[in-house]
């Protein structure tokens, strides 16, 4: 066989652009008990239809060999006729049911036991979660510590060892918070709230971004978590309680108009007239920035007829 050379050159570039991009795999690189949790499953999953793929190639490879047209092959080397062969019908009914129950039963277990949150790590740690709303409008983050009286946009401190609770929502548009290296992501919903335990044992800085691609500004959809030990957690809060400005409703207005911001800090909540993850708090952005959606998305429902004159 000839070997075309450059075929081989391009193919061994495109292996070398998938592998670099290995380490970019922050969920094999877990720093918490829930992405550490979800990393075991990924693996375990990975491994036990790796050992599937390899006993279909072995049996292709032996089929393959063994019926294969060769001089010796007589009229009785191959019986062709199974049907109604209950021991090989039992085989190719069994083997699947096992397989899917081996992946399902720890899937389930784990995704339950996710739905908790996760024991506290050390000794004397705190055990009830710390509660951050974490609210997503078109194209940042906005969170909200109700207990500490503060609020940020576009980054995130967390006391490590401490469960967070993310009560997750939004302003308009769907979003998926994903912090991949504390745990995997869930949805946010304009009118509806769900939560998400997450956990970080280990101080450090952490991406955060959206994982649900909703429009221009989605790939600017990120923020930074900074994971530090309970007291310089604590020391953080009381700096931007005592210096960053209160947040007003008109500020705050003029912050979920769709489009791009930097870092900001407050030392008041936006809880204190809108919990966007509620049915009241559902059209809160809507009803203001309606206009802004028109051209690019749409919202202006029309009629089949309609549709149909202007395509026209
Ligand atoms: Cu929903």
């Amino acid at each position: 066989m000839r070997v075309n050379k450059k075929g081989l050159t391009l193919i061994l570039v495109a292996i070398l652009c998938l592998l670099s991009g290995c380490e970019q795999m922050a969920i094999f690189d877990p720093k918490g008990p829930v992405a550490e949790s979800q990393r075991n499953l990924i693996v375990y999953s990975l491994y036990f239809m790796g050992g599937i793929i390899l006993v279909v190639y072995v049996a292709f490879t032996i089929i393959v060999i063994k019926y294969r047209n060769h001089k010796n092959r007589t009229e009785e080397s191959y019986d062709g006729n199974m049907h109604g062969n209950n021991l090989i019908e039992t085989i190719w009914t069994v083997i699947p049911i096992l397989i899917v129950t081996a992946l399902a039963i720890p899937t389930v277990t784990t995704l339950f036991d996710l739905e908790k949150p996760p024991e506290a790590s050390v000794e004397n740690s705190s055990k009830d979660p710390l509660v951050v709303y974490a609210t997503s409008a078109d194209w940042k983050w906005i969170f909200s510590y109700p207990e500490e009286g503060i609020e940020t946009v576009n980054y995130l401190h967390i006391p490590t060892d401490r469960p967070i609770e993310f009560r997750l929502s939004s302003t308009g548009s769907m979003a998926a918070l994903w912090i991949p290296q504390l745990g995997g992501q869930k949805y946010n919903m304009a009118g509806m709230e769900t939560i998400l335990y997450l956990q970080a044992d280990e101080p450090g800085v952490y991406k955060g971004m959206n994982s649900n691609f909703n429009g221009e500004g989605f790939a600017e959809q990120k923020f930074k978590v900074h994971a530090e030990d309970p007291g310089a957690f604590q020391d953080w809060v009381k700096d931007k309680k005592a210096n960053a400005p209160k947040l007003t409703q008109k500020q705050y207005d003029q912050l979920i108009k769709p489009g791009l911001t930097d870092k900001q800090t407050y030392s008041s909540t936006h809880l204190d007239w809108v919990n966007h993850g509620t049915h009241a708090g559902m059209d809160y952005e809507i009803s203001r920035f309606r206009d802004l959606y028109k051209e690019s998305i749409g919202l202006e429902r029309k009629t089949v007829k309609e549709s149909i004159e202007n395509e026209k």
